[in-house]
């Protein structure tokens, strides 16, 4: 799917903002003993073939990251690359660094990794990039000194700015919220929700109370305990904001079967295929979402850039990443893929993944 398709598909009411966040350009010498790239980018280097690119998602059973990965699959299918798949089943925050030992000593080329804690994959990441290993992290950042670049599904201001509306909308303005989320540590939700709250300190937001954010640490299980515990511990509540696939899905799973169904909203992110019977069933009346196999692809296509030495992880950098176009690296080696897809009834339908 292109950016131009999304971007036609976004709501009007939930048009994210698309400034990239604020910050410098990446330091070439920052860094906790990180191993930096001092080789100028070339970007009329030739893209090398046979590049080894290793996967590791926050954890595999998890439809989102198996869509995910299939864009990175498709990409280095094109590129003439070698594409590796390898992961933890759970997203805790250490879970991923023994993979990343064995990616290292199996010689990888690049690391695209969706990190489930920002600090815990550091050590290891930045002796990979000791070793030459480029590092892609995408979905769920790294800390910034331990990768060369994030791709970031849609600005981050944008993604909690939208949850905070979606909060307004469906609660008609006021009343009480919650959060389910993740994990803990999860770069990404917990980058979002710090949005959110600074939405909701806002006057127009003054009438929504956030009463509580909960974690089911994208377990289908916990998440669904989750749910039912928040709606039980606040008989008020009026929308469950999950920014998460597995807990949007789940808390709409749980909703859908129970006496608050049509009394309390469920929102948030979520795979199109997931929440289709909840929308078709009234359980859920928007949800937002981008296309993940578009970050896969994206992050192979950065992937070979850098192995290739077109791009450094700098500022300003070019690179083609194949049907999605031409990108360019923002700040602290940043990339964002697009603005997200907002799904409601009339929607739905078009979209399958
Ligand atoms: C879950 C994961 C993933 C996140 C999506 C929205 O699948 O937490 O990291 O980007 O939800």
């Amino acid at each position: 799917m292109s950016r131009r398709f999304l971007t036609g598909a976004v709501s009007a009411g939930l048009v994210l903002v698309l400034a990239a966040c604020g910050g410098t350009t990446k330091d070439d010498s920052s860094g906790s003993g990180a191993q930096q790239s001092t080789a100028t980018a070339n970007p009329n280097a030739a893209a090398k073939e046979g590049v080894k690119m290793a996967f590791l998602p926050k954890q595999l059973n998890n439809p989102y990251s198996d869509i995910e990965v299939s864009g990175g699959k498709a990409a280095l299918g094109e590129l003439k690359g070698e594409y590796k798949l390898v992961g933890p089943n759970d997203a805790s925050a250490s879970s991923q660094v023994s993979y990343i030992n064995t990616l290292i000593q199996q010689q990888q080329d690049v690391i695209g990794i969706a990190a489930n804690d920002p600090n815990a994959v550091c050590p290891s990441l930045n002796q990979a990039r000791s070793a030459g290993i480029k590092v892609v992290a995408f979905d769920s950042d790294a800390a910034k000194d331990c990768r060369d670049v994030f791709i970031n599904q849609a600005t981050t201001q944008g993604i909690g700015e939208a949850l905070a509306k979606q909060a307004k909308d469906l609660s008609g303005g006021s009343g009480e919220i919650a959060v389910l989320s993740a994990t803990p540590n999860a770069t990404n939700q917990n980058a979002w929700i710090e949005v959110l709250k600074k939405e909701l300190a806002k006057p127009e937001y003054a009438s929504l109370k956030l009463d509580k954010v909960a974690y089911g640490n994208d377990d289908d299980q916990k998440s669904f305990q989750e749910a039912q515990g928040l709606l039980q511990s606040f008989p008020n509540l009026k929308v469950i904001v999950a920014p998460t696939t597995v807990g949007i899905a789940a808390a709409a799973r749980y909703v859908s079967s129970s006496s608050y169904k049509g009394k309390v909203a469920v929102t948030g992110l979520g795979t199109p295929n997931q929440m289709r019977a909840f929308v078709k069933d009234g359980t859920v009346k928007q949800f937002a979402l981008w296309n993940p196999a578009d970050i896969g692809y994206l992050a192979a296509y950065a992937g070979v850039a850098l192995k290739s030495g077109q791009i450094s992880g700098k500022d300003g950098e070019k690179f083609k990443a194949g049907k999605l176009g031409d990108y360019t690296i923002g700040a602290n080696g940043e990339i964002v893929l697009g603005p997200p897809t907002t799904f409601d009834a009339n929607n739905i339908d078009k979209f399958n993944f």
